[in-house]
């Protein structure tokens, strides 16, 4: 992670890395997705996200896919080499130190036409949330629970789909409710466009959500969130199955929270 690349995470709580998958693995997780298109759960009802907001209300809810780290090969290889991409690891080592960790288990989020989008959310102020923050401290950034959004689709101007509020990872006071359904301040709202390919870095402190999604093609992203090494959100309890499915290099980031020093697997990249 270079100078500048640093100050721009440092001022806007995310950053958009650019081409980290090869067009054959971009190619192979979306036909990973057709083939596991049975099991897209489209929340709606009791599991929509959009709470009642006019500006965020769609015809069905988001989809969501679950697993796809235990897919056997091929389909599961190109979500499993995610968790250890050489081009993204350099940036979460930065991010949250060496060491870090696969916090929650990988998300799918797939939006066809209509899909409504999600409240805005984040954990900067007010109080402090010890899973889900952004501290600078001695020179340097320490982040919480930090997301990994591979980009399977294009998003354009327009589409939808993920949208953050930046610079908000160093907010004080809450953020008014307005301008997280989207209902007012959109000025304040910027939706982040990317390519296939594509990984956006954000600390879940910043908030961020979700617009309606309208392009004609699938949004498709593979959502992974990471911890620094020492601490975990959701319990550890990865299963037997998915670990042997895992290689060295990926399991390094399957380990539970623990310090460094005891002889934590860390990845070289
Ligand atoms: O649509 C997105 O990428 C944001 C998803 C999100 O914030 C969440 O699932 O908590």
């Amino acid at each position: 992670m270079n100078e500048d690349e640093k100050y721009f995470f440092d001022l806007n709580g995310y950053i958009v890395v650019p081409n980290v998958l090869s067009a054959e693995d971009i190619a192979l997780a979306n036909e990973a997705i057709d083939r596991h298109a049975d099991q897209i759960h489209e929340r709606i009802g009791e599991l929509s996200l959009s709470a009642g907001s006019k500006a965020l209300e769609g015809v069905t809810g988001r989809g969501d896919l679950g697993g796809a780290l235990s897919w056997p090969d091929p389909h599961g290889r190109p979500f499993r080499d995610m968790l250890v991409n050489p081009k993204v690891v350099p940036f979460l080592h930065e991010i949250l130190g060496t060491g870090f960790r696969l916090d929650h288990n990988l998300g799918i989020i797939t939006m066809r036409k209509g899909a409504e989008g999600h409240l805005l959310h984040g954990s900067s102020g007010p109080g402090f949330d010890r899973h889900q923050y952004y501290i600078f401290k001695d020179g340097k950034m320490h982040n919480g629970l930090t997301v990994a959004a591979y980009q399977l689709t294009d998003v354009r101007e327009g589409d939808g789909g993920l949208c953050l509020i930046p610079g908000s990872h160093k907010g004080n006071y809450p953020c008014p409710m307005p301008l997280r359904r989207g209902e007012a301040y959109r000025e304040f709202i910027k939706p982040i466009t990317c390519n296939a390919g594509d990984c956006i870095i954000f600390t879940e402190a910043t908030t961020h959500g979700t617009l309606p999604w309208t392009a004609d093609h699938d949004r498709r992203t593979a959502l992974f969130r990471f911890s620094p090494g020492n601490l975990a959100y959701v319990p550890h309890n990865w299963s037997e199955d998915m670990l042997a499915l895992m290689t060295d290099e990926q399991r390094k980031v399957l380990e539970p929270p623990y310090h460094a020093r005891l002889e934590r697997p860390v990845l070289e990249v």
